[in-house]
């Protein structure tokens, strides 16, 4: 596909890529988006979506290019929409400013676009191609992707070991296993997560804030703190025992606890007045059901998900097949044999049972190890 389109073709939307990720962690629910402006081989205007209820990304561009978007070349990292939402759609902002080719990298997911939105441009007599440098742009926005083609938001599982693949010790001390760079690490990714997941042996263990507590200075595109969207806090929670002091509840931002359908009424009752909403979810083997979880989140339009949870929700999500990807920290350390384990897998017993995972990346965070895997289709 990509080779229909030139050298400088690949370079501008290289440059269009770039401009969306200055979106990064502000664009929530919307997808993260770049433009660039093109005219006569120099760039005449470049623009990215940054909030939800702001301009897109094409309308930031042709803003910045003034007369010179006219004959033009937009090259977009999502097909142009053609919808009225909280904006007017981009394909009359690319006809009005009388931009002459369309090059996009990937066709919208939302069912309102969809291929509508090149179509409508090709109709107008614009030259219009897609598919240029797809894959780069799938990667921007794997949330918003599955959120629009599966009901379901992206999972990520998030864990932290020792050398010798320890969490704790066996008397539950585990303060801090990775080092201080790895744990601003994890503090990008919850500020790029629309969620946060966690199990209530956690909350109980450690009453964690689940919160990102990095200003906008620290994020790369997030101009004022105000821009920083704090991830909802989930908890599961089957028989509502959230401490009702629990630090996270007097946090800003919301706490979203899951239940049981067994759950105690007046628990559920005590613990919304004291700031979270609770849902029921239906249990199933390994407790409640993470696929009814999913659906659940995504009907709140949330895109990426961080588990950040113990060693049973942890497994619990990878023998449900929920997650789409694990990222492991190592750090330099043994603690020994009686420590306690990453994950909890019961019914692993033979070498067939194992969960098979492919490594994607690798890096070094610090002293740490960053790993991502994705894990193979069982
Ligand atoms: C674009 N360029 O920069 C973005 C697009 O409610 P609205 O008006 O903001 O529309 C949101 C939808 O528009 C979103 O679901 C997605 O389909 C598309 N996002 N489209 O042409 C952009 N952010
Ligand atoms: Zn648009």
């Amino acid at each position: 596909m990509d080779d229909a389109f030139s050298p400088d073709d690949h370079r501008h939307m290289a440059r269009a890529l770039q401009m969306a990720r200055l979106g990064r962690y502000t664009t929530d629910p919307n997808p993260r988006v770049g433009c660039v402006l093109v005219k006569d081989g120099s760039v005449v205007g470049e623009g990215f979506h940054r909030r939800a209820g702001e301009p897109h990304a094409e309308r930031m561009a042709i803003a910045d290019a003034g007369d010179k978007a006219r004959g033009a070349t937009a090259y977009v990292t999502l097909e142009p929409c053609c919808h009225y939402g909280k904006t007017p759609p981009c394909t009359e902002g690319l006809l009005e400013a009388g931009v002459a080719r369309v090059v996009a990298a990937m066709a919208d997911p939302n069912p309102l676009v969809a291929g509508k939105g090149l179509q409508q441009l090709t109709d107008a007599g614009v030259a219009v191609a897609s598919g240029l440098l797809e894959a780069d742009a799938r990667g921007l926005n794997p949330g918003f992707i599955k959120r629009m083609s599966e009901h379901k938001p992206y999972v990520r599982l998030k864990l932290a070991m020792s050398l010798d693949g320890r969490t704790a010790m066996a008397s539950g001390e585990s303060k801090w296993i990775t080092g201080e760079a790895a744990r601003a690490d994890v503090q990008r990714l919850r500020a790029g997560s629309s969620a946060i997941v966690t199990g209530i042996g956690t909350v109980l263990a450690d009453d964690p804030s689940m919160n990102v507590r990095l200003s906008a200075s620290d994020l790369p595109g997030v101009e004022d703190d105000d821009f920083l969207l704090q991830p909802l806090r989930v908890v599961l929670d089957s028989q509502a025992r959230m401490p009702l002091g629990a630090n996270m509840l007097s946090l800003p931002g919301s706490t979203l606890l899951c239940v049981g359908e067994q759950a105690q009424q007046s628990n559920v009752d005590a613990l919304q007045s004291a700031g979270a909403e609770v849902v029921r979810l239906p249990s199933g083997a390994n407790g409640l059901r993470l696929d009814v979880l999913l659906a659940e989140l995504a009907k709140r339009q949330i895109n990426e998900v961080l588990f950040e949870c113990g060693a049973t929700l942890a497994g619990a999500a990878i023998q449900a097949s929920i997650v789409d990807e694990l990222i492991i920290y190592i750090a330099p350390h043994l603690m020994g044999d009686a420590a306690r384990g990453l994950v909890a897998l019961p019914g692993v017993d033979r070498m067939l049972d194992r969960i098979g995972l492919d490594l994607r990346d690798v890096r070094q965070v610090g002293p740490d190890l960053r790993l991502t895997y994705v894990p193979l289709p069982r």
